[in-house]
């Protein structure tokens, strides 16, 4: 096995690891303490939560570098083919509960901390969120990475390693405040800097042509990208997978040592501060696109970084084992583009196999082609990529004689094989050659050179098919695929709900539902159980307090126990409709001021929570953040009602908080107009946990309500195929205002809730908003069907036990929402990778 050429076998043979890793709890106390003294910090001698945390940390990471090490080496070893996940944002939140328990050492850290004085629930909170996503797109990367491990698949996370994640959201008088959020402000325990991974990154420059007419991108400005490696741990599994994140970061040589001898500070540095601008933050958007010329440098640099070290790392392996042919390459790599992002790893690949490798244009292409696939995430025309032709010659000139050719082949193909789409040319082609902003469109580009192109849930894809790319099928009609989304249950119940999770392993008599989540469907057998509901209602209402207790910590508003509890939590857009929901509290609200203290007594009590955050210059969505909020501080203080209704606002939404909140729900809310929210996955979050679910027919609603029976699902509003047709009749004066829409509407407008200038929001409501799409997201065609459902909750609710069967066959309907089931798919059917897993 050994043929001296492995660079990775003569270390790996003489075992690094003289002291066997800990195993009883005294004993990791003591390599807890260990990591205290000796990977310092702090001051000596102190040992407060935080010291604590950052030393179980090191603990855990001690335990994980060893598998993870024996994962790669195998990887190494084996060389199957492997995918690489190309990302632009990923949601990890923390990781010490996720790693000690996938190590299965929960008990066992538990104790070593308690005999350390500490509680691992206190300690756990000491971690900050790792946010380097916006919103579901993120998260969806961040379990997908989780089952990769779980399932042993040989693949690779890339993303890059923004210094500030996601603002941080802080509620003022005003609305939303946006605040830096640093989460390396002291330092990552997990990430693993790797010094001799660097690879340099070039920018701007021109093409050279040399005599053979071979062709060549040089000058310009080379940035090196830097690999920082975290380890991402499977469940019960040795395998360890890498999530592999570029910083950027100049040579010594790019610093003018002359102009800073000069006095020249500013400017002596000036390449490496731009260096460092590259990875400084993440850009907030969240499905609105922000056609920032650095967002297109960062693409850029997490295309090119991954793509050459991929590239290098197939060689390294191939060249072990004897010649081997580029036309290999797809037959060992798969890469799949998280939305259009990183579609620049088109080019890129085509430029480094042709320019560097010397391929041919042919031979390029068929490896290029065969090796990416592209998943796409909306439908909304304003996030669909689309960069200025101009930027990117100047950024990227060869890049841009690359997509050209693409392009120019493309249409000499469709006018030769497919001459009937000659009229869809224009729209189907890559290049948009609109005199007044030509731009590249980034969808088509990468619908035309991947393989395979997936939607994320059912509707989603046949939308896909028959509207965004409905032109493309006929060419190509096996191309286009649908992978519903999933999310992991270790994070999404095994660990952040873990009362729960021991009701479900003693009834169903196995905790093999945490990966084999089909499990579940065995609950059902069980729904009318009194005891099962009995001890369900018990784990909800432990969950509701711990979630009480926060909300009263964060928000001083106390709410009551007893009251259902009702939450939406998502990035606030309008196509989402939260102004919906608080249309619905505010209608609610005033009833109830109508009724006698009798009447209020047979009403159902509700605390309706929202969270999340507004990208910072979208002014409706603050409005709305703002609304909420004005709401709230009326409802919450009115003594006549208040013990009825709750308004609350969550600040600062993110995974940590999620992970509390979900399990604590009863009802919650995903509304948005149908057609329009590609999958949605914290809907899968809540019906796993037993929460109910108030929606539209959109996104993965659909397929949940399949799965755990439309009569434990209150379904409202129109359907996908009826908006266009009801768009049509608003525009044209054909609405009908039901009488309680308007009632909301004029209660805002007469000052109950303050003073604010609510009128651009109350305008997009109406006929003619000032874009003059007036209520382009019909809220107020889908308030009465919404008021109609929400009534059928209420009722719901009165009878607890009904209630408690409905909790019961959500969560037992809910198997089909695991991320191991999409990455299964993914690997079978887009992929073609199978297991590897350490003996
Ligand atoms: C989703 C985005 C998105 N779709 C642009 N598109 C971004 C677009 O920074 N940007 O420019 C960032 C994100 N995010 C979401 O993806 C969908 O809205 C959800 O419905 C879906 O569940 C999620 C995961 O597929």
């Amino acid at each position: 096995e050994s043929n001296g050429k492995n660079a990775y076998t003569i270390s790996a043979k003489v075992p690094a690891v003289a002291i066997p890793l800990a195993e009883e709890p005294s004993e990791i106390a003591s390599n807890i303490n260990y990591h205290a003294q000796f990977s310092p910090h702090f001051s000596p001698f102190k040992f407060e939560s935080e010291q604590a945390f950052y030393a179980t940390a090191e603990s855990v990471r001690d335990r994980l570098i060893k598998q993870w090490n024996e994962t790669y080496l195998h990887f190494h070893n084996v060389n199957p083919k492997q995918t690489y996940y190309l990302s632009m944002e990923y949601l990890q939140g923390r990781a010490l509960t996720n790693a000690v328990g996938n190590l299965n050492f929960q008990d066992a850290y538990a104790d070593a901390l308690n005999k350390l004085g500490h509680k691992f629930e206190e300690v756990v909170e000491q971690e900050k969120d790792a946010a380097l996503g916006n919103g579901g797109l993120g998260r969806l990367a961040s379990c997908f990475l989780d089952s990769m491990a779980t399932l042993n698949l040989p693949a690779w996370g890339y993303g890059l390693r923004y210094k500030y994640g996601l603002f941080k959201q802080r509620i003022t008088r005003e609305g939303q405040e946006e605040i830096a959020e640093d989460w390396l402000e002291k330092f990552s325990p997990w990430e693993v800097v790797r010094h001799d991974v660097v690879f340099p990154v070039r920018f701007f420059g021109h093409v050279e042509v040399n005599p053979n007419g071979s062709r060549k991108w040089v000058d310009g400005e080379i940035v090196q990208a830097l690999a920082y490696d975290v380890p991402i741990p499977g469940y019960k599994t040795k395998n360890t997978i890498s999530l592999r994140l570029w910083e950027a970061k100049a040579c010594a040589e790019d610093f003018n040592l002359f102009e800073f001898n000069d006095g020249q500070y500013e400017s002596a540095a000036q390449l490496h501060s731009r260096a460092q601008q590259i990875c400084a933050v993440l850009y907030p958007g969240d499905a609105t696109e922000s056609g920032k010329l650095l967002r297109l440098k960062q693409q850029f640099f997490l295309c090119s970084a991954s793509l050459q070290d991929i590239i290098l790392r197939f060689k390294e392996r191939k060249s072990e084992k004897g010649s081997w042919k580029w036309s290999e390459f797809p037959s060992k790599v798969a890469v799949q583009l998280n939305d259009t992002h990183p579609t620049l790893a088109i080019p890129e690949l085509m430029r480094l196999l042709m320019d560097d490798e010397g391929l041919g244009w042919d031979e390029a292409w068929d490896v290029t082609t065969r090796t990416i696939a592209y998943t796409n995430h909306t439908v909304l025309p304003e996030a669909l990529e689309k960069w200025s032709q101009a930027v990117m010659w100047k950024i990227l000139p060869r890049h841009m004689e690359i997509i050209e050719e693409i392009d120019k082949r493309f249409i000499a193909m469709i006018r030769s094989s497919q001459p009937d789409l000659e009229s869809k040319l224009s729209s189907m082609q890559i290049m948009d050659n609109n005199p007044q902003k030509p731009v590249v469109r980034m969808a088509n580009l990468c619908v035309v050179s991947s393989h395979t192109v997936n939607g994320v849930a059912q509707l989603h894809s046949d939308i896909l098919k028959s509207e965004l790319f409905a032109d493309y099928v006929s060419i190509w009609p096996t191309k286009f695929q649908n992978k519903t989304n999933g999310i992991t249950p270790r994070r999404w119940l095994r660990f952040c709900n873990p009362e729960l999770s021991k009701i479900i392993t003693k009834w169903l008599k196995t905790d093999q539902w945490v990966i084999n989540l089909d499990l579940l469907v065995g609950l059902r057998q069980f729904a009318d159980n009194e005891v099962l509901q009995t001890e369900w209602a018990s784990a909800k209402m432990a969950n509701k307090r711990r979630l009480a207790r926060y909300v009263l910590q964060v928000t001083g508003v106390s709410i009551d126990v007893n009251s259902l509890f009702d939450i939406q939590v998502k990035r606030i857009h309008e196509y989402k409709r939260q102004l919906l929901n608080i249309l619905g509290a505010i209608y609610r609200y005033k009833k109830l001021k109508e009724m006698s203290p009798e009447e209020r007594k047979n009403t159902t009590c509700r605390t309706i929570m929202f969270g999340g955050k507004a990208f910072a210059t979208y002014t409706n969505a603050k409005r709305i953040v703002k609304l909420v909020n004005d709401v709230g501080a009326v409802v919450n203080n009115d003594p006549e009602v208040n013990s009825y209704l709750k308004v609350v606002f969550i600040p600062n939404y993110n995974v940590s908080v999620a992970e509390m909140l979900i399990p604590g729900s009863e009802l919650s809310q995903h509304i948005s107009t149908a057609g329009m929210e590609a999958s949605g996955t914290s809907n899968m979050k809540f019906s796993l946990n037993g929460c109910l679910i108030i929606g539209t027919l959109d996104g993965a609603n659909v397929e949940i309500r399949e799965e755990i029976g439309e009569e434990n699902f209150f379904l409202f509003g129109a359907k996908a195929d009826e908006v266009p047709r009801l768009r049509k009749e608003r525009e044209n004066g054909l609405f009908k205002p039901d009488p309680r829409f308007e009632e909301a509407k004029e209660y805002i407008r007469s000052g109950v809730f303050g003073s604010y200038d609510y009128k651009p929001l109350l305008e997009s409501l109406e006929g003619n908003s000032g874009y003059g799409r007036g209520d382009y997201f019909l809220v107020g065609h889908d308030f009465p069907t919404y008021m109609d459902a929400q009534a059928r909750v209420d009722e719901a609710y009165k009878n607890r036990k009904k209630w408690q069967k409905m909790s019961i066959l959500s969560t037992a309907g809910s198997g089909k929402f695991s991320s191991d089931r999409t990455i299964a798919q993914y690997a079978k059917e887009i992929w073609n990778i199978g297991e590897c897993r350490i003996p």
